[in-house]
């Protein structure tokens, strides 16, 4: 049975403006409708940010320790209810499930770690120059912030924004993905058991033309963090500029493993399924190309084709299924464009290259794990983002000649080397020119207390998640604070 969802606005559930409704649908069995959500308008918008204007001073007054301790309340939560949302991730978007429990371990272990940040939230102390003087920067919240967040980590990436927002002290808005709004239904329902005041999170969904445009670009909203496509993701940060308001974006990749001839290759073999589709290739991590050595090329080819035999496409919920289903139809139509396009282009089809409709499988958007190789890296496959489960093979003939097909991208999220040449490993962790480096592991897989983000067209240089200059930096402005206690004026720079 669909469950038929509210927005949350200043403490209640309630119905959206417009009266219509969309569906989320389970992308393995569409005539499985997940949730009936509402497909919400400027009027709610603008209530939602009238609640989190309204909730702004008493939230940012609460010590920081106490904000911590409802939001440590609800990390026990997603903790004590890690299986079922694990399971609704799985229905709801299709990764499979231990993925699908993985995402909910990445928001707890997220949920955690920022409840710990009320007692940090460290900003300087230095000496003033001065006599009598102190000396200090401190973080101050920005007020509210429109938080816009995608359906393939549907419970970990709202929990990125709305635990790092709430814990610096700004109220938010989230706007979710329409492919995944009970996921964020059920965050926000934990929150809101956890004790957080009313107006502190606001919920809004439907389309992003409708509500995640309007919120963005509201007169109220003092900051914006979006993470999504490239397209909208540019167009609010042009529009945001205008604006003048704080924007961190979080869009594509087109993320590369590069092997080495001294590689372990059975390592990188499953580095490159584990990357190129798990998820089946929805993530702006995903490892969509893979640059080989020559020496190691063919064997790495025919052992990477033996491994993805097997592979098992299905329902996530199924304990066979190693790869589940794209979120909609308009992915299977953009993924099998992306095919064609290669074959076009000249480069070779190994296995996969179509949609799989066969027996249970007709009911769902699947499309066969797909490999090419001979792919030259000015073709279409080998620089624009398929998020799909799409694998590219290319040749290099040295190490600076792999990491220049690396580097040579419009996006600049993560890259990986196998090798077992420690001095190797050395020079690509400093020449890979990505926000993310992986050595002898897969582009995917970052944990969530060190900064997570991309270079060049992946983001804006605002990372998410934890670490010294991670998301805690973009939620905070820094105020600097000098105070003179001697009683006289004492003139920096000239009373030296
Ligand atoms: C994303 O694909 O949008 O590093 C996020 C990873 C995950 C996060 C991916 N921890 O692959």
């Amino acid at each position: 049975m669909a469950e038929l969802l509210r927005n949350f606005i200043g403490g209640e559930w309630v119905e959206p403006s417009t009266g219509e409704y969309g569906e989320s649908i389970n992308p393995a069995r569409i005539s499985d409708v997940v949730a009936r959500f509402p497909l919400s308008a400027r009027e709610d918008v603008d209530r939602a940010v009238a609640a989190a204007k309204k909730a702004y001073d008493p939230w940012r007054l609460t010590p920081a320790p106490r904000r911590g301790e409802i939001l440590f309340k609800a990390a026990e939560a997603l903790r004590g209810r890690k299986d079922e949302l694990g399971r609704l991730v799985t229905r709801e978007m299709g990764k499979v499930l231990p993925e699908g429990k993985g995402d909910v371990q990445e928001a707890i272990d997220f949920a955690y770690y920022m409840a710990g940040e009320g007692r940090r939230l460290v900003s300087e102390v230095v000496p003033a120059e001065l006599p009598n003087k102190d000396a200090r920067s401190i973080r101050v919240p920005h007020g509210v912030f429109a938080l816009i967040t995608p359906w393939n980590f549907p419970v970990a990436i709202p929990v990125w924004k709305v635990f790092t927002a709430l814990i610096c002290g700004n109220t938010a808005v989230l706007k979710p993905s329409s492919d995944s709004p009970l996921c964020a239904v059920r965050l926000v329902e934990i929150l809101e058991e956890a004790g957080l005041p009313a107006g502190v999170l606001n919920l809004v969904m439907g389309e992003g033309r409708a509500v995640g445009e309007p919120l963005a670009l509201h007169p109220d909203v003092a900051g914006i963090s979006f993470t999504g496509s490239s397209p909208v993701g540019e167009a609010l940060e042009r529009k945001a500029a205008e604006l003048h308001r704080p924007i961190a974006v979080e869009m594509g990749g087109k993320n590369a493993i590069l092997i080495m001839p001294d590689a372990d290759l059975d390592l990188a073999v499953e580095g490159v399924l584990w990357g190129g589709f798990g998820t089946s290739g929805q993530r702006c991590t995903a490892s969509s190309r893979v640059i080989v050595h020559q020496d190691v090329h063919d064997r790495f080819l025919e052992m990477l084709l033996a491994a993805i035999a097997p592979l098992r496409l299905g329902d996530g919920l199924e304990e066979e299924t190693k790869i589940g289903p794209v979120i909609n139809e308009p992915a299977v139509k953009k993924v099998l464009e992306y095919i064609r396009i290669g074959e076009e282009e000249g480069a070779k089809l190994h296995t996969g290259g179509m949609q799989v409709t066969e027996g249970e499988l007709e009911h769902g958007y699947f499309i066969a794990p797909t490999l090419f190789s001979e792919v030259e890296p000015q073709m279409r496959i080998a620089r624009e983002e398929i998020f799909g489960p799409v694998v590219s093979l290319l040749r290099c003939s040295s190490f600076e000649e792999g990491v220049q097909i690396v580097n040579d991208s419009h996006y600049g999220l993560s890259s990986a080397i196998y090798t077992r040449d420690v001095n190797l490993s050395a020079r690509a962790e400093r020449e890979l020119d990505t926000g993310l480096v992986y050595i002898n592991a897969s582009t995917i897989g970052a944990e969530i207390q060190l900064p997570f983000g991309g270079y060049r067209h992946s983001g804006s240089g605002h990372p998410e998640c934890g670490g010294r200059m991670g998301a805690i930096d973009f939620y905070t402005r820094i105020k600097t604070v000098y105070r003179d206690f001697s009683g006289r004026l004492q003139r920096a720079q000239v009373d030296v």
